[in-house]
């Protein structure tokens, strides 16, 4: 099952903006399957971000990602990938869809709440950076067939 990788950057969380976010997530059928709180160091946002190394945006985004908690999380369910993207909404908020977190929360892509993979490649990746292969949890939701099922 596809798994993607999923950040309350600090403005979620200063905004008290955790459960909405963690409520769109489950109530699109995805599954959480490890979750962590914590104060990110700078070796470990450049890291994440290393692909905009270099970017004007890129010093400014390491400083907002370590100024303040965060939570990272593993969801888990059919296309991850994308689903999860399209419930965060495009990159910009005045470019997100109607109805995604970023357009229903937040104005400037500065501030726009929330990080998730791009590809299924990249979730790979990013999900070894945060997490260690036993924090990730494999667990049986009683739900499960009522929302993955094939017919
Ligand atoms: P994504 O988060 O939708 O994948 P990316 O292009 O990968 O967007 O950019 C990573 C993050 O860098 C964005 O979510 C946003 O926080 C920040 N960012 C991207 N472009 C800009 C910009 O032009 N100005 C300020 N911050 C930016
Ligand atoms: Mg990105």
């Amino acid at each position: 099952m596809e798994q993607t990788l999923v950040l309350i950057k600090p403005d979620g969380i200063q905004r008290g903006l955790t459960g909405e976010i963690i409520k769109r997530l489950e109530n699109r059928g995805l599954k959480l399957v490890a979750a962590k709180f914590l104060l990110v160091n700078e070796s470990l946002a450049k890291k994440h971000y290393a692909v905009h190394e270099g970017k004007p945006f890129y010093a400014g985004l390491i400083k907002y990602i370590t100024s303040s908690p965060l939570m990272a999380m593993v969801w888990e369910g059919p296309q991850a990938v994308a689903a999860v993207r399209q419930t965060m909404g495009a990159t910009r908020p005045t470019e997100a869809a109607p109805g995604s977190i970023r357009h229903d929360y937040a104005l400037e892509v500065g501030r726009n709440l929330t990080h998730a993979s791009d590809s299924v490649e990249n979730a790979k990746i990013e999900i070894s950076i945060w997490f260690k292969p036993e924090e990730i949890v494999s667990w049986e939701r009683a739900t499960d067939a009522w929302i993955q099922g094939q017919n």
